[in-house]
């Protein structure tokens, strides 16, 4: 694990702009300047994968001629921690050594050895009984000092707090109110507009849908532009099923639920005023939700999990002959349950977003939900497109963890293969991937 996890920091930090940007994946980075210089030797990839076992050989034989077949992808598994620290995760060069690390709730893991280091003073949960503080968490430069500082949505409808990195001195870490209710349980941090940064995007006050932006000081709330009418779709603090993609096909993110999605106007910055909503059955109570055409016809298609019970969905946009759209759904996997974080990526290489969820181990404790006390399992789906044929193939990362409310994916050891990374009520994990 030594010089393994070194990296260059501007390249990895490219690199998983590059995959949140693809994938608008949940848990996004980063600064909003450019990481600092390093040495050109700490910038050198990380060495070529092992040779593939016989087995593997098959398999890849048999394959279809792709970057790397799905079965060849293997990932090797980091417990960062044993505890239950919160269920959302981000990573960012924390520190600025050119390597990215991990943070999750009170904590950060500093790369490549993973020694934590406290944000915030520590504390226990009982993990059958209890919720964390931390539910999801961002990493962002908010207050544009080089630093990534660390923003955490706690329990649904709470308040938002970020965190401002202290730039290498030691002490906690000064918390600085975003809102004072973060409604929705996944809420997004995505660009809302071409070129623009991630902003932050959940419900407010069980009544409306908003997107925010750093305020003017530290110690300013986030400015908040709120989107919707009141008492609108999925704003209630614990409504399921939230993301951010163009669904519409103009280009612009659009905001998405399982109840229909908000059209983004031309520049959301100078929007006044509700947007546009476009109800829509995009299925049952979700995680995070993303827009992305899944069978290559130009129409966007939806892709969402269950939040709490079982299945992994894409929803095929059709366009009617009356010019009507309707969203047909699609299982993919149903399995497992409580698949609560979904991330879409490229996890292969191949230039088509997959998907990766799990089990959020005991959602709801070791009696609720569905199956709760089965495995906690972590997979990622290999989207094929065969002869105009959708098909998912599914691949088992691991068993005993699983996901929180985020699944981050990330290159994590700048090797261009992207990493996972999961904090939950099991701990902390990183997945490399390996060929
Ligand atoms: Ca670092
Ligand atoms: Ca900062
Ligand atoms: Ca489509
Ligand atoms: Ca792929």
């Amino acid at each position: 694990m030594t010089g393994e996890w070194r990296q260059g920091g501007s390249r990895a930090l490219m690199a998983a702009i590059g995959i949140v940007g693809v994938g608008l994946s949940a848990g996004a980075i980063l600064a909003r300047s450019a990481a600092p210089d390093i040495p050109a030797a700490a910038a050198r990839a990380v060495s070529a994968a092992p040779s593939p076992s016989p087995r593997e050989r098959a398999l890849g034989a048999s394959a279809e001629a792709r970057p790397t077949p799905g079965a060849e992808i293997h990932f090797k598994k980091t417990v960062l921690d044993r505890e239950f620290r919160s269920e959302g995760v981000a990573v960012a060069d924390v520190n600025r050594d050119g390597r990215l690390d991990v943070i999750a709730g009170n904590l950060w893991y500093e790369a490549p050895n993973w020694t934590p280091h406290e944000i915030a003073p520590l504390e226990q949960y009982d993990r059958a009984k209890e919720y964390s503080k931390s539910f999801l968490n961002f990493a962002f430069d908010v207050n544009n000092d080089g630093w990534p500082d660390e923003i955490v949505i706690g329990f649904p409808g709470k308040a938002a707090v970020w965190r401002e990195n202290p730039r290498g001195a030691s002490g906690h870490w000064t918390e600085h109110p975003i809102w004072r209710s973060a409604c929705n349980e996944s809420p997004a941090f995505a660009p809302l507009w071409r070129g623009g940064p991630p902003v932050l995007v959940f419900a407010y006050d069980d009544s409306y849908m908003a997107w925010f932006e750093p305020g003017a000081a530290p110690a300013d709330p986030f400015t908040c532009h709120t989107i919707s009418e009141a008492k609108a779709a999925s704003t209630n603090h614990f409504s399921h099923g939230l993301g951010v993609g163009d669904i519409n096909g103009d280009g612009r993110p659009d905001i998405i639920t399982t109840k229909g999605y908000w059209a983004a106007p031309e520049d959301p910055r100078k929007s006044s005023g509700p947007w546009t909503f476009v109800p829509a059955a995009l299925g049952p109570d979700s995680a995070e939700m993303y827009a992305y055409d899944v069978n290559g016809d130009g129409l966007p298609d939806v892709l969402a999990s269950s939040a709490h019970n079982k299945g992994v969905w894409w929803y095929e946009q059709v366009r009617k002959g009356d010019g009507r759209t309707e969203f047909v759904q699609h299982l993919i996997d149903d399995s497992f349950s409580q698949s609560h974080g979904l991330a879409m990526a490229d996890i292969n290489g191949d230039g088509v977003n997959d998907l990766v969820t799990g089990k959020r181990f005991w959602a709801h404790g070791p009696t609720g939900d569905v199956e709760p006390n089965a495995p906690a399992v972590l997979y990622w789906f290999e989207l094929q497109r065969k002869g105009g044929q959708v098909t998912w193939q599914k691949h088992l990362i691991d068993d005993s963890s699983g996901v929180g409310l985020q699944v981050i994916v990330a290159d994590m050891n700048g090797d261009k293969r992207p990493d996972i990374v999961v904090a939950n009520k099991n701990g902390v994990f990183v997945f490399q991937q390996v060929r």
